[in-house]
């Protein structure tokens, strides 16, 4: 530097795009799955703003980012996978928040109902146009694998170590998802019916279909995700059934019908916790 370039942000009025800006994408990124403290993490993150927000200052940012989390009882999770994504985010120079929605009760574990409420509650705090609904227990492994939306509904997490990091069928949809707010809304989000584990990102990637939407991916060799071990979720046995017979709920059963109650929503350091009661089926 000779101390004579034109200084662009300064010349524009305007900051540049961050798309403009980002150097430094590496590649392969360490993935440590070892036990993290939370106290600890809310400490290593003082640039973080309450509610685990952040935005870059150099540069401006294209997009609003809301990271949605399907949350209960996986406490040793939360500080491993906080741990890996704050860095990775912002050095990717994202405007985002993490939203770790927790499902109170006994009841079955709901995530698409989780989605649902994570999608209606974040974009209240944030003016968040693009959702990225994300599993706890996966971690990105390159930070080229960019967390934000496109033109279409992009599934992220296509290589787990879990399954020899290839896709596991054609039309996987599980795991990590970037969608716009726009089309989560025209798809009417996630089924509110899928009660216990599998199916309800089947039927979110046949809705996303139904509508003439197409899903898109990053290749296989940087949307590569390490997955925390932890104990299988209870499956839910009617979801075949579930799938199959889909279509016939897409207008019905979704964003739009939610039953929930926000019990608590608070802007901790390193995201924000919505607890909220979902409505039992029947
Ligand atoms: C599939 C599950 C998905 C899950 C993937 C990966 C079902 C419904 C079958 C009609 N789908 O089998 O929900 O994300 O495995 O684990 O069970």
């Amino acid at each position: 530097l000779t101390g004579e370039e034109p200084n662009l942000s300064a010349v524009s009025g305007e900051p540049l795009p961050c798309l403009n800006v980002l150097p430094n994408l590496g590649g392969p990124v360490a993935v440590d799955t070892s036990s993290a403290d939370l106290a600890e993490e809310e400490r290593r993150h003082p640039e973080l703003l309450l509610g685990g927000r952040w935005r870059p200052v150099e540069c401006q940012a294209r997009q609003k980012v809301a990271i949605i989390i399907p949350y209960r009882s996986r406490a040793s999770q939360l500080p491993i996978f906080m741990r890996h994504m704050h860095p990775f985010l912002q050095k990717q120079l994202l405007d985002y928040g993490i939203f770790v929605v927790e499902q109170a009760g006994n009841e079955s574990f709901n995530r698409g109902m989780l989605m649902n409420i994570g999608a209606l509650e974040s974009v209240k705090l944030c003016p968040c146009e693009c959702l990225i609904f994300h599993d706890i227990d996966l971690l990105p492994e390159d930070d080229r694998n960019l967390y934000a939306c496109r033109e279409q509904p992009l599934h992220l997490s296509v290589a787990y170590n879990t399954f020899n990091y290839k896709l596991p069928y054609e039309d996987f949809f599980g795991g990590v998802n970037a969608i716009l707010v726009g089309h989560f809304r025209q798809v009417n989000g996630f089924s509110n019916k899928f009660w216990g584990w599998g199916g309800e990102d089947d039927d979110l990637a046949n809705r996303i279909k139904y509508h003439g939407l197409s899903i898109s991916r990053n290749p296989a060799n940087i949307s590569r995700y390490t997955m925390i071990k932890h104990e299988k979720e209870k499956p839910n046995p009617h979801r075949f059934e579930m799938v199959r017979s889909g279509q016939g709920r897409f207008t019905s059963d979704g964003l739009n019908s939610v039953q929930y109650r926000v019990l608590d929503v608070q802007p901790r350091r390193l995201y924000t916790w919505i607890y909220v009661g979902v409505k039992p089926p029947r």
